[in-house]
């Protein structure tokens, strides 16, 4: 039985990537912070008792920032792949908290990297790279475009791509970045625009909102769907050789597209309802971001399947279903397939 290790696990990547590392056989072992309220809604559905048989899935308290907790998880749970998916992921609150944001999503995986190496192990590891690292390069970007980061969050993951790189060619550790474009799901973070979007709706249908107040709408993004991203993550670690591959779905609309077609779907005018408020600007924008991921299609075999507009009726029909809104429904055929479930996914964030 393989085991793997995921940091990030109670995210919404972690949550989609261990329901597949599970149903492929996997022993899996999350990075859980202790918080004084659950953040388990992700994997709840996955948790199982320690005290049955054939227990899969183990969680272990531990931080990012903590070096000396990393090394000793590392050496007792001896993983063959490591996904290092945590990090304080929000660019927005990056601006805000820039030290912190370098801290975990920069320093932090040096301290794995270190983990690792001084570990003796030789463990297969992920980086969750960022589509963000382009920042200000026209697109369309594969893997030679410049690196050009509008903000902490994109710096702080340009340095984690270079010390991924290090470790790869000055260690021999099979290090590989992921460079992932915008990826959204029902269990995409609140504050994140489409899903920010999609409960707006879900919200107005049932008579609890009627303003919705957002930032910057011209900017665009290659928004694909979060869970056949994580099968592109398993495909990145299953290569003989570590690499770097971009992942998107090679086509890219703007904010206020995706409100559109949200909209539109639930039978609502978005004029009516969206409204600006400068705090959900940013200091730098980055404009346009679409995938090149001719390597990626071409080497791992890899392609989304999931385009924006199906992405969006998915994330309202699963926020109607939340709320209880009756909703077209149509969105299902999307998320399901044949009528079976797409994952194991039971339909509650
Ligand atoms: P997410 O939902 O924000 O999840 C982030 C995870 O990191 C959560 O499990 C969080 O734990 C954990 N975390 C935060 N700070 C930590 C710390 N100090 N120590 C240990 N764990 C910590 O992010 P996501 O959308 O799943 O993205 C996964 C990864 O891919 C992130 O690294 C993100 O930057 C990167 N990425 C995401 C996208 C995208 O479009 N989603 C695109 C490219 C790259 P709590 O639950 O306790 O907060
Ligand atoms: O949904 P967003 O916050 O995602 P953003 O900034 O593109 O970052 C996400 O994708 C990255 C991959 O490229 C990840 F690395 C990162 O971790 C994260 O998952 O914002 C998307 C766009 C931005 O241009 C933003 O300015 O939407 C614009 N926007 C307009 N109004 C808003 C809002 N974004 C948010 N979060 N909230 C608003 O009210």
């Amino acid at each position: 039985m393989r085991k793997a290790l995921v940091t990030g696990v109670t995210g919404q990547d972690g949550s989609y990537l261990v329901e597949l590392l599970l149903s492929k056989g996997y022993e899996v072992h999350g990075l859980i912070r202790r918080a004084s309220t659950f953040n388990t809604a992700r994997i709840d559905h996955l948790f199982q008792d320690l005290h049955e048989k054939d227990v899969a899935l183990f969680l272990h308290h531990g931080d990012l920032a903590d070096a000396s907790g990393m090394a000793e998880l590392i050496s007792s749970v001896k993983p063959d792949e490591i996904y290092n998916l945590a990090a304080q992921s929000h660019v927005r609150v990056s601006y805000e908290t820039p030290v912190y944001t370098s801290d975990i999503t920069g320093l932090g995986f040096t301290r794995l990297l270190e983990a690792v190496a001084k570990s003796g192990l030789q463990p297969r590891v992920y980086q969750a790279s960022s589509s963000e690292m382009f920042g200000a390069s026209p697109p369309p970007q594969n893997e030679s475009t410049p690196f050009m980061p509008q903000s902490p969050y994109a710096a702080a993951k340009v340095y984690a791509y270079h010390m991924a790189r290090q470790y790869r060619e000055g260690h021999g550790l099979y290090v590989s970045n992921g460079i992932l474009f915008n990826h959204e799901s029902p269990r995409r973070g609140e504050t994140f625009v489409t899903r920010k979007v999609t409960m707006a709706i879900a919200r107005i249908k049932a008579g609890l909102q009627n303003e919705l107040f957002l930032g910057n709408l011209d900017s665009r993004r290659d928004w694909g769907y979060a869970p056949e991203y994580v099968t592109a993550m398993w495909k990145i670690l299953q290569q003989d050789q570590p690499g770097d591959y971009v992942i998107g779905t090679g086509s890219s609309v703007s904010v206020k597209d995706f409100i559109e077609e949200s909209f539109s779907y639930a039978g609502l005018d978005p004029a009516e309802y969206i409204r600006t408020d400068e705090r959900y600007f940013r200091p730098l924008e980055v404009p346009s971001l679409l995938a090149d991921a001719s390597k990626s299609i071409n080497q791992l075999g890899w392609t989304a399947e999931t385009d924006h507009a199906h992405l969006a009726q998915i994330m309202v029909d699963a926020d109607m279903d939340l709320l209880g809104v009756e909703n077209p429904g149509v969105g299902k055929e999307w998320a399901y397939r044949n009528g079976e479930p797409f994952y194991t996914w039971p339909g509650k964030v």
